[in-house]
């Protein structure tokens, strides 16, 4: 029977992961996987999850299951970190889930179970999953304009046009912050105006949130979603603690849902802990349990803080180097677009044959749509990866 099976297209990114591996030249650059890595190229544990990690050993004493929805304590936490002073627990339902992509499959489960009929709207371009997800799934897909190549910037005229086709019963899923693959990001002042379009229009707005803190910070990095939360009833969100936590394979996000009523709260609340259940039941609890360790400890939550900051940071001066020296080099502000995106990526806008070049020519890794991954970048590096864009004729 299971040689009935079909072979599968891989994921291109994950395939990208094991060409750099493979490749045996000195000097190779890795900006493919959207993955943090500090100067030496080591994705490093922080010092607060660590900390937190001791904490859990020292003081737990069972693992037998615990909730199925999942820990309260992270929830509750999760929820303020994302809609800060706006969170209403009574009104939000929370799920634990296996990293934001296991939010994302519950929220896209939750909404088919509310609505069969429903169409999703997602921005083009998208991160591949989402759109993959979504066709195994066998929901229909629409995009709304969202990257100007022109301007490498957002078309948000586009957008607004688009994602206004969006009715009642549809889902518009956004980024949070730090559009993957493009690392254009709306304002707040175009936050606003989306809201606008979802009231008029009733559509359900889904935010993945995979990157808060990595972008302009963890305040700034949720406006948008906590705007969108101020103004529409119903909201879906699936946040991700793999990035900002850098706890990637210990698989640990949630989806939190903002519901216009108690009673509907409740009844979501149900719907979601059997979503849970029909797909594995108990989620997650290790990661879960680190992230409600160190945003409930003052001192693990500062230290926390203090080192997001550094990371985010990090990045900045990276993109800021990366467009100075693409305009020495090149003579001209067209790259500068780079400096103004925000999070791990942006995307070039280079068509591929010019990304197989930088492959091929000088071992510079990155995705076939010419995202590259700021974090895989470091002070000796960003000189050579601007020369080679521009001897690449990018
Ligand atoms: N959404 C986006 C846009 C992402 O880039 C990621 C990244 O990995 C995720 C969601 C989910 O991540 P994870 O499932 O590892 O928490
Ligand atoms: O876009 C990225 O690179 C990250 C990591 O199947 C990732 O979001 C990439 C591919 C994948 C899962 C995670």
């Amino acid at each position: 029977m299971l040689g009935n099976l079909k072979p599968q297209a891989p994921d291109k990114i994950l395939a990208l992961m094991g060409e750099f591996k493979a490749d045996p030249r000195q000097g190779k650059i890795d900006l493919g996987v959207g993955v943090y890595k500090d100067a030496d190229g080591h994705t490093p544990i922080m010092r607060a999850v660590l900390e937190a990690e001791r904490r859990m050993l020292d003081s737990e004493t069972t693992k037998t299951y615990s909730a199925l929805s999942g820990e309260p304590d992270f929830l509750k936490a999760m929820g303020e970190l994302v809609l800060g002073a706006g969170y209403k627990p009574e009104l939000t339902a929370g799920l634990a889930t296996v990293g934001g992509t296991g939010a994302i499959r519950q929220a896209l489960e939750l909404a088919r179970m509310a609505n069969p009929d429903l169409r999703i709207f997602v921005s083009d371009p998208t991160w591949p999953n989402h759109v993959s997800i979504m066709n195994f799934m066998g929901l229909p897909v629409e995009t709304y304009r969202y990257f100007d190549n022109a301007t490498r910037g957002v078309d948000f005229e586009g957008m607004k046009t688009d994602i206004a086709r969006a009715k009642k019963g549809d889902v518009v899923l956004l980024h949070g912050c730090c559009h993957n693959p493009t690392g254009a990001n709306l304002t707040i002042e175009e936050w606003a105006e989306v809201a606008d379009i979802l009231e008029k229009t009733g559509a359900l707005p889904l935010i993945d949130l995979a990157y808060q803190g990595f972008g302009d910070g963890l305040e700034a990095d949720a406006a948008g979603t906590r705007l969108i939360a101020s103004r529409i009833p119903e909201v879906l969100i699936a946040a991700s603690c793999s990035k900002n936590f850098g706890i990637y394979r210990e698989r640990t996000g949630c989806l939190l849902a903002q519901c216009k009523d108690a009673a509907t709260r409740d009844l979501t609340q149900g719907a979601m802990a059997f979503l849970n259940r029909q797909t594995y039941s108990f989620p997650p609890f290790h990661g879960a349990k680190i992230v409600a360790t160190v945003l409930n400890s003052p001192d693990l939550r500062a230290d926390w803080m203090a080192e997001l900051e550094e990371v985010r940071g990090g990045m900045l001066r990276l993109r800021e180097q990366l467009a100075s020296e693409l305009r020495a080099l090149s003579g001209s502000d067209r790259f500068d677009f780079i400096a103004s995106h925000r999070g791990m990526f942006s995307r070039l806008g280079a068509p591929a044959d010019k990304v197989q070049r930088l492959k091929e020519e000088f071992a510079i890794y990155m995705v076939g749509d010419s995202r590259l991954n700021i974090a895989g970048l470091n002070d000796s590096t960003v000189p050579i990866l601007a020369r080679a864009i521009v001897e690449a004729g990018i």
